[in-house]
């Protein structure tokens, strides 16, 4: 029998400062990596994205009508700080502490995200992640954040998707991207920054709980011969254990260290490092999860890897490693995205099997080239019908015993896409804008926004 969602669930919706915000270069905001990113062909750039730094008000109504119970959202790190480190900007640390206050006098848990893409430019000139200075710009940043928001904000997440910076550098590196060896030392600095601010979160948020939010996805082998399987091991290794192991045992995953030394990817840690990385412990685990890879062994021809196609979720493989391959029992979405549902089920599993920590799920959602209807509606029949599904498998996994505490769907509004602009949409609820037109960025909740709403007043899908 299923188990119910537990009480106190935290029915959420997600968003991510550059995303969603626009007004890039207003009351004090400095330049990060995106705003300075040149977009595709015909792609929107994020510097109005969903305008919603000048309609906060106007959409967190939205959120308390919706019933949401916790909103996951970003701090652009340049609005607080606007090269980085050094001076404070005001207007930006006033802007955030708006937003939380309103959510909270609607009854809605703020879950802040400290970074998510969006690195001051100021740094990245500087060697970004490279250099260890970013390191101390972190704290920083995270001391004016708990100073400032810890008191009335319960949830932190640390690092939005560090694994997919290493493993898809492009839409973070404006300019030369970085080598494998250099991606390795940033992620290494990415670690030690994460645990400074976990245990600066303990000392700083009495009641505060924080953790890291990557995309964690579980690798089917594309068949079960054993070399497949081995395959299949190596990659859920590289690109998911790594970061949770680091988090939670504060340890090198074994494998991912053998492989980085076979590569000579093997970052400098400097003394004290592994010391501060097993001190900070996480309270819970945030998981953006869209859909599962499948892959087989690598047959080290020069074919490996396999070119990709600006989709972040094509699996691009690596010589000798690893090589993508098709999955014939999962459907794909307009955008080439697999849906897989039941993968979410078998992912928080691993997870949760792993790891024992409490589950936030602070992403996953359908992407879909949504159109205003004639009768001025979006009938988005089909994210609902995704929803549904991976709703159904998230309760499955809680009545496997995985603590779930939350479901964050990306997104809670229409947003730029990190590599779609506008052309693709995720959000409840529609803007009323194109991909360089702005019309007039009305709100308008779609059909997925009327059916949530009941899933939260019921506390599940039935
Ligand atoms: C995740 C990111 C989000 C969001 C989402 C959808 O990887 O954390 O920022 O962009 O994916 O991806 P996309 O916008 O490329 O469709």
């Amino acid at each position: 029998e299923l188990k119910k969602f537990p009480e106190h669930f935290l029915w959420g919706a997600s968003t991510s400062a550059y995303q969603v915000e626009g007004a890039y270069n207003e009351d004090g905001k400095g330049m990060s990596v995106q705003d300075v990113h040149e977009p595709p062909e015909g792609i929107t750039d994020f510097k109005i994205a969903s305008d919603h730094y000048h309609h906060m008000k106007e959409d967190v109504k939205l959120m308390a009508e919706l019933g949401l119970k916790a909103y996951r959202f970003s701090i652009a790190w340049t609005r607080i700080l606007p090269n980085g480190a050094g001076e404070v900007n005001e207007k930006g640390v006033k802007f955030y502490n708006d937003l939380i206050n309103e959510l909270i006098s609607h009854g809605i848990e703020p879950v802040v995200t400290m970074y998510h893409f969006d690195l001051p430019y100021e740094l990245h000139k500087q060697g970004g992640w490279c250099n260890r200075k970013t390191i101390d710009a972190f704290v920083q940043y995270a001391k004016i954040l708990f100073e400032n928001y810890g008191d009335r904000v319960k949830y932190w997440l640390t690092i939005n998707e560090q694994n997919v910076m290493i493993n898809h550098p492009n839409a973070m590196n404006p300019g030369r991207l970085p080598t494998k060896k250099e991606l390795y030392q940033q992620c290494h600095n990415m670690f030690v920054a994460a645990a400074k601010a976990t245990i600066l979160c303990h000392e700083m948020c009495p009641g505060g709980k924080i953790g890291p939010a990557p995309n964690i996805t579980a690798i089917y082998p594309a068949t079960c011969s054993p070399e497949d399987v081995i395959a299949a091991d190596n990659w859920e290794s590289i690109r998911c254990w790594l970061y949770l192991d680091v988090a939670v045992y504060g340890r090198y995953n074994s494998l991912v260290w053998a492989y980085l030394e076979e590569k000579g990817y093997t970052p400098v840690i400097e003394d004290g490092d592994m010391e501060i990385i097993a001190k900070a412990k996480p309270d819970y685990l945030g998981v953006n999860y869209y859909a599962t890879a499948t892959v087989s062994a690598a047959r080290n021809d020069g074919t490996d890897c396999q070119p990709r196609n600006g989709d972040q979720q094509v699996m691009i493989g690596e010589e000798g490693v690893y090589r993508a391959a098709k999955n014939d029992h999962l459907e794909i979405t307009d955008f080439g995205w697999m849906v897989d549902s039941i993968g979410m089920r078998v992912t928080l599993r691993r997870v949760y099997d792993r790891y024992h920590l409490p589950i936030l799920i602070t992403e996953n959602g359908l992407g879909a080239k949504d159109e205003l209807g004639e009768d001025g509606k979006i009938h988005d029949d089909y994210r609902i019908d995704y929803l549904k599904r991976h709703f159904h498998q998230a309760q499955l996994a809680v009545t496997d015993g995985v603590d779930l505490i939350g479901y964050c769907p990306w997104a809670f509004i229409d947003l730029v896409s990190t590599h779609q602009g506008y052309g693709k949409r995720y959000g409840f609820v529609y803007v009323n804008r194109g991909e360089d037109d702005l019309k007039d960025m009305r709100r308008i909740c779609k059909d997925s926004y009327y059916w949530y709403k009941e899933v939260i007043k019921r506390n599940g899908i039935e």
